[in-house]
């Protein structure tokens, strides 16, 4: 066996003991938020997601292949020329062949990447008809949201301070410190809803890893970026533009729900006072029944 398929081979064994590993070690590990010791990407949960990640896995391994090669092609020149080894020189210079094949051969490397890139980027800039669309306006530092079909819906979404998460956890909820809020974004699963990403102050950025989403949202302008979540679930996100010295604590947070919960969530919302943000959480937690856990936990395709 030559090396470099020896060395392949460690490579596939590793990450797919490291897989296992990891997949055992927490059955939500990688949905809608990183898992310790998670390496990769959070698992996707749209089609675009899904799309992003089949690209980057063989796009990574072409990578450290690519590294590799140059890395070997280095330590042999250094070895096989240096002066003790190669006192004589040669004067050979040009090579046709070899300069042609290494100018076309990263060509062709660049154009069998950039074929998916741009298919992506087009899924990405191709908006479906939306079912739902929300505005999203960053502030330093929190998030505020309107939804723009039901009137009157808007209402802000700050970061829950590590006792409020303590206190949830107490009490059996799931409440990930540094990306828990108190109100979160709720949407109908499978169904398209548009983001439109404003500021109010700084450039900010809105993003779900898991659904493949990151736009900035650009003081005076509204940028737009759309998702179809598959899967019930929440799925946590973070303000990705360096915004000032609460940056790392504005913490997006979406909750996919059934068709139902949320057109209850909506009425709750629509009809507003004093506290309505209180009703709506209280219907979100009520709705998060083992039943529709374990549908969540059902991995998509
Ligand atoms: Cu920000």
């Amino acid at each position: 066996m030559r090396l470099g398929d020896k060395v392949y081979g460690w490579l596939g064994a590793g990450s797919a003991a490291l897989g296992t590993l990891l997949m055992t070690a927490s059955a939500e590990a990688g949905y809608g938020r990183g898992d310790a010791w998670q390496i990769g990407l959070q698992d996707p949960v749209t089609q675009n997601a899904r799309d992003v990640y089949a690209f980057n896995t063989p796009l990574t391994w072409g990578m450290v292949a690519i590294t590799l090669f140059v890395l070997g092609l280095l330590l042999y020149v250094m070895l096989r020329f240096n002066s003790q080894a190669n006192p004589e020189p040669s004067h050979n210079h040009h090579n046709t062949l070899l300069e042609v094949a290494w100018t076309v051969v990263p060509i062709l490397i660049l154009i069998v990447i950039a074929i998916p890139s741009f298919k992506l980027l087009f899924n990405q800039y191709s908006y479906p008809k939306p079912d739902l669309t929300i505005k999203a306006i960053g502030h330093q530092w929190y998030w505020s949201y309107d939804y723009a079909d039901a009137k009157g819906v808007a209402f802000d979404s700050y970061m829950l301070k590590d006792e409020e998460t303590q206190a949830l956890r107490d009490k059996g909820a799931d409440a990930p410190r540094l990306l828990s809020v108190d109100n979160e974004i709720v949407v109908p699963v499978n169904k398209v809803v548009h983001v439109l990403v404003t500021s109010t102050d700084v450039i900010h950025s809105w993003a779900i890893l898991s659904f493949a989403v990151r736009t900035d949202g650009v003081p005076g302008r509204v940028s737009s970026t759309w998702f179809k979540a598959e899967r019930p679930g929440v799925y946590y996100g973070v303000c990705s533009e360096l915004c000032g010295k609460d940056h790392a604590f504005m913490p997006i947070a979406v909750r996919v729900v059934a068709d139902d919960v949320f057109a209850k969530w909506l009425d709750v919302r629509k009809a507003g006072g004093k506290d309505a943000d209180q009703k709506a959480r209280a219907l979100i937690q009520a709705s998060i029944t083992p039943a529709n856990q374990a549908v969540a936990a059902v991995q998509t395709p």
